[in-house]
């Protein structure tokens, strides 16, 4: 029995006929790999690179040291690493004892890391020491210690340091569970020793990881995608972006997200016998300079990020002539935007309109210029369903914006864990609703332009507005809280919090600091406080957003 909601038979049995769904898992596809191309490269992190042979390797060596630990197939292991090659090694580690990922980003604190380790029920979570001026070691100690306190649910039971556990004496670093003593593998013949142990017990129904949803009422929800669905949407992102053994793929986003990691970015680069180049910062120096000296193909970027390469590019102290596909997507990138790319870079634009539910689209490398930069792409699979629906839940007629709702082979028909939510997001028929209005152009390619779901999505980074309100509500001077995406030139929309209190309201660093110490991510911290008297409702006494963003100030 499965403890995961997932496609009935029917569909299941059709996506498996139609080749969608390979039946193997992660595990699996790493080994076939390194036995088709054992010397080429893989990875590349600064000067260290690795070969698909010593990837599988260290895979297997990994895996061996989270045997040790306890960890066993189905656990599920709360990664939080920046880009690394580490997060690679981890990831394929877990994927070979079938244990479980569950995505966190490197900005996340406490409040969702604790989230993210009770929903998931978490063996483990992995760190890096310290990153970007933060220790991720003393998070971990606050929550260890708390969860111990509590007498009922599962303590935390292990925590992996990729780098110096420091005085944490409880802690594992990832060097340690490093097994230096496994012999190289061999190929899966030899599965008879520990080495090989889970590599093939994992089913491809299993779940492969879980993702973070951008949520919108509550907190966020853990996405299931399987080894099946999710290594179908790496391979056929693959297919229309023409990857091969030539491409070279730079991860400069987060490889935790879904975007960097599959789509086709990561697994979709390594599934062609191509190499992933990790990019340890997203500045434009960092980041061209790799192009230039790895001879980067394909990359991806949110749309903030656009204005800084091009005016980096324009320097010309960089060859970028190998770099054939830029990927844009996350948020909505600015048709003017769009059409600055080509000249600049010299490289082709692809929009990608996806999400961690599933549904990816892009725009095909030979779509004519003018859809390439006026809209965000068409689904990846022939099999994708959408649906444009009116607010009654009626097909819109063809043209006109709706609700788009989604069913296919790569988008889970539920959360993990959430029922009750899962009545709400997904139509009977298991369609999901994704909350953004498109309009479906006569090409075929959507257009979005727009979204009903309460969400700010601030250049790629989606902040559920009731989790931030409930968090304002907390603050002792705020009796009625409304968070709101105010139009930005930079990032597209930016938090702005319109607060009702009583006597003086936080000053907007003052709240600032109050939500860092409630342990909330910083990027959800508001821009701008507004003290207002009264929130506006609507005639169904919600609050009235549109009404709040009417009274911002303008720009
Ligand atoms: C990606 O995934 P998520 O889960 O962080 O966010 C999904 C939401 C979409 O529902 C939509 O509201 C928005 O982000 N979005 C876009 C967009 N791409 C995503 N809105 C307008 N234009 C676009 N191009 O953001 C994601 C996952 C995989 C690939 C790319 C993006």
């Amino acid at each position: 029995m499965k403890a995961h909601p997932t496609w009935s038979d029917a569909d299941a049995e059709r996506y498996r006929r139609a080749g969608y769904w390979s039946g193997r898992t992660f595990g699996s596809y790493l080994r076939s790999w390194a036995e088709a191309r054992p010397e080429r490269v893989a990875l590349v992190d600064g000067d260290h690179s690795w070969t698909y042979a010593e990837l599988d390797t260290a895979a297997d060596r990994l895996a061996l040291g989270f045997q040790r630990l306890g960890i066993e197939r189905g656990d599920r292991v709360v990664v939080q690493l920046p880009n690394r090659a580490e997060f690679v090694l981890v990831w394929f580690g877990l994927q070979r004892i079938g244990a479980v990922p569950v995505h966190a980003m490197p900005g996340h604190r406490r409040t969702e890391i604790e989230h993210m380790v009770r929903v998931s029920d978490a063996a483990a979570y992995i760190i890096p020491g310290r990153h970007a001026r933060f220790d991720y070691r003393e998070l971990a100690r606050e929550l260890v210690d708390d969860m111990a306190k509590e007498t009922a649910g599962a303590p935390l039971r292990h925590v992996v340091v990729c780098g110096d556990p420091g005085a944490h004496r409880d802690f594992t670093g990832l060097e340690d569970l490093y097994d230096r003593t496994a012999p190289p593998s061999t190929g899966p013949t030899s599965g008879s020793t520990p080495r090989h142990a889970g590599e093939d017990g994992a089913d491809s129904s299993d779940l492969a990881l879980l993702l973070l949803s951008g949520g919108t009422t509550g907190l966020p929800k853990l996405v299931q995608r399987t080894h099946d669905d999710y290594a179908y949407n790496a391979r056929a992102a693959a297919d229309i972006c023409a990857l091969g053994e030539d491409s070279v793929y730079l991860a400069v986003l987060p490889i935790a997200f879904n975007f960097t990691l599959a789509c086709p970015g990561v697994l979709g680069t390594l599934m062609s016998g191509g190499t992933v180049v990790v990019c340890p910062d997203p500045s434009p120096q960092t980041a061209l300079r790799l192009i230039d000296e790895r001879r980067v193909t394909i990359t991806s970027l949110s749309p903030p990020l656009v204005p800084y390469w091009l005016e980096e590019a324009e320097h010309g102290h960089y060859r970028l002539d190998s770099l054939r596909i830029l990927q844009v997507g996350g948020a909505r990138l600015a048709d003017e935007m769009a059409r600055r790319i080509g000249p600049a870079l010299g490289a082709q634009v692809q929009q990608v309109f996806g999400m961690a539910e599933g549904l990816i689209n892009l725009t095909r490398l030979d779509d004519p210029e003018d859809l390439i930069c006026t809209t965000q792409g068409r689904p990846i699979s022939p099999d994708d369903e959408l649906l444009i629906v009116d607010a009654d839940g009626r097909p819109v007629t063809d043209g006109e914006p709706g609700e788009l709702l989604t069913r296919g082979p790569y988008t889970p028909c539920g959360y993990y864990r959430a029922e009750a939510h899962n009545r709400i997001a997904f139509t009977a028929d298991g369609f999901y609703r994704t909350g953004d209005l498109v309009r479906r152009t006569p090409s075929g390619n959507l257009e979005v332009v727009g979204r009903i779901k309460d969400q700010i999505n601030r250049g790629g980074e989606k902040i559920a507005a009731t989790e931030v309100e409930e968090h304002l509500l907390t603050h002792p001077a705020v009796t009625a809280a409304a968070l709101v995406g105010a139009p930005d030139a930079q990032w597209g929309e930016r938090p702005v919090a319109f607060l009702v209190c009583q006597g003086q309201a936080p000053s907007t660093r003052e709240l600032a600091s109050f939500l860092k110490q409630r342990g909330l991510a910083a990027y959800k911290t508001p821009d701008d406080v507004i003290a207002v008297d009264r929130l506006p409702l609507t005639a169904v006494g919600k609050i009235d957003k549109n009404a709040l963003l009417q009274r911002l100030p303008r720009l």
